[in-house]
């Protein structure tokens, strides 16, 4: 039996990557013009604030000075912090709440992975700050997702090996990072997950018993 869950935030506790593309978009947009297609936001999804920001700079093949990357950044992340405003417990994905309080009750330790520098502002403003016995700290870890870094902090910080741990996830360099952090990867998302352990299409289908189920087929491979 599993003793930890490592959640994944933006895509797999609220839906707050449509606020992400959004705010570069706008951002684009705003600075130079231009447009930025729907596939590039999976290439930003679960990487950090600067390494996205350089996938949309590479697309766009711009270059800035390292004043300007950072005010970028900086006005991106202001743009997204007010997209938050309004967030609150309604805002949780579906099947989120419930796996929460099963996973608490069966004694299942729950710490968050997520890349966002605002995961404990956005874990308070969905009313789950106590609901978390750990956060792993993204600004303290050397490398971002794919690096399995921040699933190894967040299995750290609970006091228990990777290996005891399930990881779940929305994002192609976040199922790589859980994979390669050795948890048992579940993802929720199209086929472009498929290096998941297991994938489901939604978070709806993220219940106990089914992620149980996924864990103890891991188990017998
Ligand atoms: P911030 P996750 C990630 O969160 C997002 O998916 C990604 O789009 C974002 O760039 C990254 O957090 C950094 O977020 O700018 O708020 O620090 O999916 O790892 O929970
Ligand atoms: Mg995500």
């Amino acid at each position: 039996m599993f003793k930890g869950a490592l959640f994944d935030l933006d895509g797999v506790i609220a839906d707050t990557a449509v606020y992400h593309f959004t705010a570069w978009r706008n951002l684009v947009k705003k600075h130079f013009d231009a447009e930025l297609p729907d596939d590039l936001e999976e290439k930003t999804k679960g990487v950090s604030r600067e390494d996205s920001l350089k996938v949309i700079l590479d697309y766009l093949n711009i270059q800035v000075s390292e004043e300007e990357f950072a005010a970028l950044a900086a006005e991106k992340n202001d743009a997204y912090v007010e997209a938050l405003d309004d967030l609150t417990a309604d805002d949780i994905l579906p099947g989120i709440a419930k796996l929460i309080s099963d996973f608490k009750h069966h004694g299942v330790k729950l710490a968050l992975a997520s890349a966002s520098k605002n995961g404990p502002v956005i874990l308070d403003k969905l009313g789950l700050s106590d609901a978390f016995d750990a956060i792993a700290d993204p600004g303290q870890v050397a490398a971002g997702k794919p690096a399995p870094d921040i699933f190894l902090a967040a299995a750290e910080v609970i006091n228990l090996t990777p290996q005891d741990c399930i990881g779940l996830e929305d994002s192609v360099a976040g199922v790589t990072a859980i994979n390669d952090a050795g948890s048992i990867s579940i993802a929720c998302g199209g086929s472009e997950l498929n290096h998941a352990h297991k994938r489901f299409d939604s978070t709806a289908d993220f219940t106990y018993d089914a992620i149980l189920k996924a864990w103890q087929e891991q188990a017998k491979t």
